[in-house]
């Protein structure tokens, strides 16, 4: 038995098979993709139709699509190394399980995916713009203003409030935000 992953060290979805092989006690080879290789027209022909990353090969039977693939070694090796149970043999257990994968992809992974992919490119053009400099426009002004109902609330009313001081921080609105007189912010705060 050979089980290649095809994958790269940054990607998520490969991440997926790398925990569901070790929950399933499979011993695979890695094989690193970089952004070039999976755009590859031999790889797009005959790996992933859609130049992506995780692809997996066991014994010559290929499929791709990180959830397809973790079913896939659930239904082939559960049971066979550890006793892990990932999806269970009741027909209603294992109905539940797949109600929150769906779950997961609809609205977990998804949205986080969109977020975090807004806030990486927020962050880098903060951190940009705010080059050399505590304001947005240099001094205090109603550009710097108009960013702190939204930096205010994330930090005071959506909870969580210490990562959300650290998340604005790394963004550049937690840097506005602490520059500002305080009492411009109270000020701010009127129901
Ligand atoms: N639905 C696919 C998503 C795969 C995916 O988007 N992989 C990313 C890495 S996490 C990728 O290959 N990105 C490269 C690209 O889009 O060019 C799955 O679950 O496997």
């Amino acid at each position: 038995m050979t089980i290649t992953v095809y994958g790269h060290s940054a990607s998520t979805f490969t991440s997926a098979i790398f925990h569901t092989l070790k929950e399933l006690g499979l011993p695979y080879e890695y094989k690193q993709k970089n952004s070039e290789d999976i755009k590859s027209p031999e790889y797009i022909a005959t790996k992933h139709p859609f130049g992506r990353v995780p692809f997996l090969d066991d014994d010559g039977f290929q499929i791709y699509e990180s959830r397809a693939i973790a079913r896939y070694l659930v239904n082939k090796y559960q049971g066979t190394k550890t006793s892990t149970v990932l999806i269970p043999s009741d027909v209603h257990k294992a109905a539940l399980v797949e109600q929150f994968i769906s779950v997961e992809t609809s609205y977990y992974t998804h949205p986080l995916i969109k977020m975090l992919s807004q806030l990486i490119l927020a962050k880098n053009i903060y951190e940009k713009l705010l080059e050399g400099k505590d304001y947005l426009a240099g001094e205090f002004s109603l550009a710097d203003l108009l960013h702190i109902p939204y930096t205010f609330y994330a930090i005071n009313i959506a909870g969580e409030s210490e990562l959300w001081i650290n998340a604005l921080t790394f963004l550049g609105g937690g840097r506005i935000l602490v520059n500002v007189n305080v009492g411009k912010i109270l000020s701010l705060n009127i129901n």
